[in-house]
């Protein structure tokens, strides 16, 4: 199942359910304590309950009130109406993996100076897994997303992203790796730099479950940037081209580094664009992953 985790007009939190498509149940209208997509995690954990059967359950047994995804995407992507979407979770801690795809080796081998090191780390047993991004650094659907005042080449990194609970991944979401390829470029070790600054992460638009996406390795991802009304980029790949799978990624991260509940895991990227292209303030990014949907923000400068 797909859960939205949305803001009415009121202020108040609520979490919407997808049952069929387009179709939104509000499981907050039918447990008014289960207004975060946490307490229902929590309580699915705690009752030994899978959480999508525990959901059905939870709607099953109320009348909830029902909402049109359209609708609610209209109203956030104009920033006005009834309803806000939000981030799926709040991630205390965001990390990411690189260079586990062929693309994304080659076209670092490019930029850089030290080629090797992304060749050696293809290869390597261990992954690359470096922090991505705070909680007040990481956005949600339909928000500003940032590109460095300093930096003079910058891209969106489209990706999966699951989520950690107890140490397991339960679901998956979008994730944007937001990259200056300059500062990365001029030295891997000004990779903190390249890839954490205000507004330099975006997840959403929704969770979904371990329960709904058994295999996370067969999805298809698609980038597209619009400038100005008009397509200035388009790429597709598939998950199926991770030359490193999620549960590999996860176990690498938390050996003797336990992380804390609900921390994303960005899974790298394989779509990259042609080195003439830079985003530009005002650019829209659209990252659609078959099974999840689409997450869209605007470019701004930080
Ligand atoms: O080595 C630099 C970062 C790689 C990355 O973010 C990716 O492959 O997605
Ligand atoms: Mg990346």
């Amino acid at each position: 199942m797909k859960y939205y985790r949305i803001e009415t007009i009121y202020g108040l939190p609520i979490i919407g359910v997808e049952t069929k498509d387009g179709v939104i149940e509000n499981i907050t209208s039918v447990e008014e304590e289960i207004d975060d997509l946490g307490n229902l995690i929590k309580l699915s954990h705690i009752s030994g309950i899978p959480l999508d059967d525990l959901t059905k359950k939870i709607l099953a047994d109320g009348n909830p009130e029902i909402l049109s995804l359209e609708r609610i995407f209209k109203d956030s992507r104009t920033k006005n109406g009834d309803y806000q979407i939000d981030r799926p979770i709040d991630p205390p801690e965001v990390w990411a993996a690189g260079v586990t795809y062929k693309s994304s080796e080659l076209e670092r081998r490019r930029e850089s100076d030290t080629p090797d090191i992304y060749s050696n780390i293809y290869q390597a047993d261990r992954p690359e897994v470096f922090f991505k991004s705070t909680e007040d650094r990481c956005m949600g659907p339909f928000e500003d997303l940032g590109i460095r005042s300093d930096s003079t080449w910058d891209v969106p990194e489209p990706e999966l992203a699951f989520v950690i609970f107890r140490g397991e991944i339960i679901g998956y979401t979008i994730g944007n790796d937001m990259s200056s390829r300059s500062i990365e470029g001029e030295n891997p070790l000004y990779l903190p730099q390249a890839k954490l600054y205000d507004l330099s992460c975006s997840i959403g638009p929704c969770f979904v479950s371990t329960d709904t996406i058994k295999d996370p390795h067969n999805l298809e991802v698609t980038c597209t940037i619009v400038r100005a009304n008009k397509q200035v980029f388009s790429g597709t790949t598939s998950t199926s081209e991770m030359a490193r799978t999620c549960e590999e990624i996860s176990d690498w991260l938390q050996r003797s580094n336990t992380v804390p509940d609900f921390t994303t895991v960005l899974t790298g990227t394989s779509i990259v664009p042609s080195p003439d292209f830079t985003l530009a303030e005002g650019d829209v990014v659209k990252i659609e992953i078959s099974s999840i949907g689409i997450l869209e923000n605007t470019v701004v400068k930080v």
